[in-house]
């Protein structure tokens, strides 16, 4: 039997971080076993907002080779980068004739994305989550490991999907399920506990980068805001405590073990001595993948040519599921008759 399919994405729009490695590309990783996978970068997203030219062809260099560090075998799973495909682009301008305005209205992330100047936002980014659908239904994907923040989109996704098949009578895309992780981490900022940790956000003390070398990650940790308390013995003694939270699931996620066993570890102790623990760990594990990430990228060539060879793949399995949709909306091409 055919294993299930998963298609995911990121986006080549900064430094690739440890909320990108904990909370997605590692699980990524995790899941080639059980599906054939397809993973993305997906660079038309990424001009939906102001871009730099030279910065996203080094960015989406650099996401490349972050997927592959980061343990996605480019020979068992697809890795490339989504323009190179133009089935993404095409469908998704149909499934903006299928999908309707009511439904992408109440997408959180436009809101969030576009803030209060929202007649300055482009349309593609009104529209993101329509061409999110087209990436994964131009692959008739069956799952999509997504984190808590990407579930509206998905539900989209589930929509667009259920209105083409009962528009045409037929059961042509699936409708894909949500691969969520048991333990799937949401980190957050290490200067405010309530915000995601994000490529965008301007403090880059914010972050920890799958780049960063010992000195900047063991500094960062150092900086990262807590509270006077010391650890408590129980979970529930983390609930108003978002930045310790925060901390102790980092520490949790990169030693795969549950937040309670950390807890029984360090209970009582200081933020001195935990946070000194914590540098050290993701030292152990992120440097790995960073010295890798940047062995990579002074090797362009390699990267490109993973994404060439993706780009061929993709394209082979995406170009028949696109030339059927034309089929069945009625597109005439004369070639055939
Ligand atoms: N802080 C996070 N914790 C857990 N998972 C995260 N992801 C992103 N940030 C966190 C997951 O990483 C995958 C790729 O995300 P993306 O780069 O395509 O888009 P994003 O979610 O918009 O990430 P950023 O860093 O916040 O980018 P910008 O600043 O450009 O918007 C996704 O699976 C995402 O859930």
């Amino acid at each position: 039997m055919s294993k299930n399919r998963i298609f995911s994405g990121v986006q080549p729009t900064g430094s690739l971080h440890l909320g990108n490695y904990l909370g997605a590309i590692r699980n990524w990783a995790r899941l080639q076993d059980e599906f054939e996978a397809i993973y993305c970068v997906v660079d038309l997203h990424a001009v939906t907002a102001p871009h730099d030219p030279k910065e996203l062809s080094r960015a989406t260099r650099e996401v490349t080779a972050g997927l592959i560090a980061s343990g996605i075998d480019p020979a068992r799973s697809i890795i490339f980068n989504q323009s190179m495909v133009p089935e993404h682009a095409e469908l998704s301008w149909l499934f903006n004739c299928v999908a309707r305005l009511g439904w992408l209205n109440r997408m959180t992330q436009f809101k969030e994305k576009a803030g209060k100047n929202r007649d300055q936002a482009s349309v593609g980014l009104y529209a993101y989550p329509v061409l999110m659908a087209a990436d994964i239904l131009a692959y008739k994907a069956t799952h999509v490991p997504v984190g808590e923040d990407q579930k509206q989109h998905l539900e989209l996704t589930r929509d667009i999907a259920q209105s083409f098949n009962s528009t045409y009578g037929l059961e042509f895309f699936p409708l894909p399920e949500p691969q969520i992780f048991g333990s799937a981490t949401r980190v957050m900022s290490l200067r405010d506990g309530r915000k995601k940790m994000s490529k965008s956000d301007e403090s880059d003390y914010s972050r920890i980068n799958m780049t960063d070398g010992a000195d900047e990650i063991a500094q960062k940790i150092r900086k990262a805001r807590t509270d006077p308390d010391p650890l408590p013995g129980t979970v529930d003694g983390l609930a108003q405590r978002p930045e310790a939270l925060n901390l102790v699931s980092i520490y949790a996620a990169l030693e795969d073990i549950e937040i309670d066993q950390v807890i029984q570890e360090y209970q009582g102790q200081g933020f001195s001595t935990f946070k000194k623990a914590l540098a050290d760990l993701a030292v152990v594990r992120l440097g790995p993948v960073g010295n890798e990430m940047k062995r990579l990228t002074a090797e362009s060539g390699e990267i490109d040519k993973v994404l060439a060879d993706g780009a061929e793949r993709a394209t082979q399995l995406s170009r028949p599921i696109v030339a059927e949709v034309r089929e069945i909306m009625g597109f005439l091409d004369p070639k055939k008759s």
